[in-house]
């Protein structure tokens, strides 16, 4: 009997999904957040032609980009960061003061959809909830559904293994913290340990965003917000430059150290 409609979509649908987990279950590069820091830093890892999975908890990738400044859905770049935008084929307007502005919409869709053509595999509404710590460096991310840790069931996770781990989780830099507090480990930032970010100012936070953006361990890199939350640096507001520089940073870091290691 030929099988029914309803048997071939959510055959289709789990044969493809577990087939693109199982591939992912062991990666280059595990980058946790789909933000902007976090989703260049894939492109372009993944452009390098290695194999990278981002984990991002919410449903909708692009992380703080949807929401431009205040809820008014344009954002702001300066002129040196936006050809990072436009090789994602993301347009900008040129303010001619050395500012761009652009349509958070685009930038946060231009920015997701860049990283998946390059290669990068996009787990949404999954969370990483702790790392795996061995011999001195971090290697692997444990893993698990985001509705299952706001229910907070109590429901094991699994382990995706990585050579690098790269925390994309904006303001809260989630995964250093796990390594900080659970995992004892001293980061390479002023104290060995999270400093904390600072409140507002524009200039400084852009520069020492792209500064903070380090390895801090062996396997573990922060990007963007988080970079900076860890090495105490000031927040800047809805302008974007520092993340989208960071994330390219980031990139640039892993793959001269995996080089290396190989
Ligand atoms: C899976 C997680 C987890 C977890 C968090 O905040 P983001 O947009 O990250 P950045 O650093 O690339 O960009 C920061 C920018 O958006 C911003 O906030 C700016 C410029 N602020 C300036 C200011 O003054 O406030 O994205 C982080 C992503 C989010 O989508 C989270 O849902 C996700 O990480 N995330 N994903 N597992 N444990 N924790």
């Amino acid at each position: 009997m030929a099988e029914v409609m309803e048997e071939t979509i959510s055959g289709a649908i789990v044969r493809a999904f577990f087939a693109k987990f199982e591939r992912n279950l062991a990666v280059d590069v595990g980058i946790v957040g789909a933000g902007p820091s976090g989703l260049v830093a894939a492109r372009y890892l993944a452009d390098a032609g290695l194999r990278v999975a981002i984990f991002e908890s919410k449903l909708a990738p692009g992380g703080g980009t949807w929401g431009g400044g205040m809820l008014f859905n344009e954002v702001v770049v300066q002129a040196d960061a936006a050809p990072i935008l436009h090789d994602f084929a993301i347009r900008t307007n040129d303010l001619g003061n050395g500012y761009h502005t652009l349509d958070s919409v685009e930038m946060a869709s231009g920015l997701i959809f860049g990283a998946r053509k390059a290669g990068a595999t996009i787990f949404n509404a999954m969370c990483v909830e702790d790392i795996c710590v061995r011999e001195g460096r971090i290697c692997g991310l444990v893993v698990n559904w985001n509705p299952v840790r706001r229910l907070e069931m109590h429901v094991d996770p699994v382990v995706v293994t990585a050579r690098a781990v790269l925390d994309g989780t904006g303001h809260p830099s989630e995964i250093v913290h796990k390594a900080v507090d659970k995992a004892g480990i001293k980061v390479d930032s002023p104290t060995g340990g999270i400093m904390g970010e600072k409140p507002m100012w524009m200039e400084d936070g852009e520069r020492t965003t792209v500064i903070n953006t380090k390895r801090l361990y062996p396997g573990l890199y922060a990007s963007g917000m988080a970079a900076n939350n860890v090495q105490g640096g000031f927040r800047m507001g809805p302008i974007f430059g520092g993340m989208l520089k960071s994330g390219k940073k980031a990139a640039e870091l892993i793959l001269a150290d995996l080089a290396a290691a190989k």
